[in-house]
C-alpha cells in the first residue's frame, strides 16, 4: 500500500439528504486510480459532549440546517491540504484534519465536514487497491459479521407515541450466520407487525425514525410483551431471538427534580434500576443501552455490577465514542459494552481507536447507525472489519437501514468460510 495510486488528488462535497429529509454532508475523494464517496449521518438524542454538527443556521435555507458552510470548508480548506497525502493513512489524513481544525469537539470546520473526508478517503484507498472496505479498513485474516440489533419498536425521540424508551431491539443470536440472522429478524418484524395490528389496529404499524413500529402505547412492558409474541409467532425461541432496549434516559431524565419520568411514574436512580432488573428477569433482556442519563457514570456502575453477568450494560452517550471518556468508564467499571458512532467523534481514525479500547478492556462493541441516516452502508464494513460483537442499525425496513443490512449479507458472501459470526458468543 502507499503506491502512487492510492495518493489524493483531489477532494469534493456536495449537501445531500438524510433519512429524516435534512441535509447533510456527502464527500468525494479522488485517486488517479479511484472516487470514494461517503455521506454522514444525524442523530436526533445526541450526547451533549458529541463532536459539533456544523449547521449554516440561515433560516432561508433547510429551516437553518442547511450544511453549506461544512461544505465550502472541505472543498476550500481541508481538501486542499490532503492533496498529496495517502488515502490508505487514514491516521494521517485525520491527524491533518484534526490539527488545521484545532479545536477539542471539531467546532471550527464540523464534525460532518471532516468525517465525510475521513470516511470517503479510506473507500477511496479501498476501490484503488481492488479489496472492500472492511479489508482496507483492518488487515486481519479473521474477521467477524455482527449480530444485529434491529430496532422493531420506536419511542422517545423517534416516534409521537408516548413511550419513554426509545428503541425495543430484537437480537437472533441464534442464528448460524448474519444473513440468516436478518432473516430471522425480518421474519419476527413481519410477525410483529401482524400482533400490533391484533391487538391495536392499524395505526399501531405506523413507522418512527428508524422503521420500527411506533404503536400508540406508554408502557414499556406491553411494548416489549408485543414483541415476544411476534418472536414466537415467528416461529422461534426466546433464546433464538433475545431483546433488548435502549432508554436514551437522558430524553426522559427531569434534571431539576433528579428524577426519571417513564411509564406514568416517577423514579429515581435507584427504583429505576429495580425496574430494569425486573424488566431484565422478565423478558431475558440480552441488553440494556443508556439506562441512566449522560453523567451518571455511578448509577451506570452500579446497574453493571448487578446486571452485568447475564446482560450487556451499553454506554452510548455517557462516552460519546471519545476515549477519554471511555477510558473513565473502564476505571469506574461504569458499563461492559460501548456503543460505537462515527459522527459522535467525527473521524475514522479516533472511532477505531475507540473500538480497539473497549476490546482491550474485554467490552462488547456495538458499531451504530444515527436515527437520520444516508444510504451509505459504511457501518457494515467498520463492524465486520473489527470484529464487533453488535451492528444496531435499525428495523429490517426502510432503505437506509436496509442498506446496511444487505451489506453484510455481501460481506458474508464474500468471505465465505472466512466469515465468523459473533452471535455464538450469545447463543
Ligand atoms: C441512539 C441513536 C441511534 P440517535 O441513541 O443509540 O439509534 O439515536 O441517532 O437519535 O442519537
Ligand atoms: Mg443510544
Amino acid at each position: 500500500m502507499g503506491g502512487v495510486s492510492t495518493r489524493i488528488v483531489s477532494v469534493r462535497a456536495r449537501e445531500v439528504l438524510d433519512s429524516r429529509g435534512n441535509p447533510t454532508v456527502e464527500a468525494e475523494v479522488a485517486t488517479a486510480a479511484s472516487v470514494g464517496r461517503a455521506s454522514v449521518p444525524s442523530g436526533a438524542s445526541k450526547g451533549k459532549l458529541e463532536a459539533l454538527e456544523l449547521r449554516d443556521g440561515d433560516e432561508r435555507r433547510f429551516h437553518g440546517k442547511g450544511v453549506k458552510k461544512a461544505v465550502a470548508n472541505v472543498t476550500k480548506i481541508l481538501g486542499p491540504k490532503l492533496r498529496g497525502l495517502d488515502a490508505a493513512d487514514t491516521s494521517k489524513v485525520d491527524a491533518v484534519m484534526i490539527r488545521l481544525d484545532g479545536t477539542a469537539n471539531k467546532s471550527k470546520y464540523g464534525a460532518n465536514a471532516i468525517l465525510a473526508v475521513s470516511m470517503a478517503a479510506a473507500r477511496a484507498a479501498a476501490l484503488a487497491n481492488s479489496v472492500s472496505l472492511f479489508s482496507q479498513l483492518r488487515k486481519r485474516t479473521r474477521y467477524a459479521l455482527p449480530v444485529p440489533m434491529m430496532n422493531v419498536i420506536n419511542g422517545g425521540e423517534h416516534a409521537g407515541n408516548g413511550l419513554a424508551i426509545q428503541e425495543f431491539l430484537i437480537e437472533p443470536v441464534g442464528a448460524g450466520t448474519c444473513t440468516e440472522a436478518i432473516r430471522m429478524g425480518s421474519e419476527v418484524y413481519q410477525s410483529l407487525k401482524g400482533v400490533l395490528v391484533a391487538k391495536y389496529g392499524r395505526e399501531a404499524i405506523n413507522v418512527g425514525d428508524e422503521g420500527g413500529f411506533a404503536p400508540p402505547l406508554s408502557l414499556t412492558r406491553d411494548a416489549l410483551q408485543s414483541i415476544r409474541e411476534g418472536v414466537s409467532k415467528a416461529g422461534y425461541g426466546e433464546r433464538d431471538v433475545r431483546l433488548g432496549v435502549d432508554a436514551a434516559s437522558s430524553t426522559f431524565y427531569d434534571q431539576k427534580a433528579k428524577k426519571y419520568v417513564i411509564d406514568d411514574e416517577t423514579m429515581d436512580a435507584g427504583e429505576l434500576e429495580d425496574f430494569y432488573s425486573a424488566l431484565r428477569d422478565e423478558f431475558g433482556l440480552l441488553t440494556i443501552e443508556d439506562p441512566f442519563h449522560e453523567d451518571a457514570l455511578e448509577e451506570f456502575a452500579s446497574i453493571t455490577k448487578r446486571l452485568g453477568a447475564k446482560t450487556k450494560v451499553i454506554g452510548d452517550d455517557i462516552y460519546v465514542t471519545n476515549v477519554k471518556r471511555i477510558m473513565a468508564g473502564i476505571r469506574a467499571k461504569a458499563t461492559n459494552a460501548v456503543l460505537i458512532k462515527l459522527n459522535q467523534i467525527g473521524s475514522v481514525s479516533e472511532t477505531e481507536e475507540a473500538i480497539e479500547l473497549a476490546h482491550k478492556a474485554g467490552w462488547s462493541v456495538a458499531v451504530s447507525h444515527r436515527s437520520g441516516e444516508t444510504e451509505d452502508p459504511f457501518i457494515a464494513h467498520l463492524a465486520t472489519a473489527f470484529g464487533s460483537d453488535f451492528v444496531k442499525t435499525g428495523a429490517p425496513a426502510r432503505g437506509e437501514r436496509v442498506a446496511k443490512y444487505n451489506e453484510l449479507i455481501r460481506i458474508e458472501e464474500e468471505l465465505g468460510p472466512r466469515a465468523k459470526f459473533s452471535g455464538k458468543r450469545f447463543a
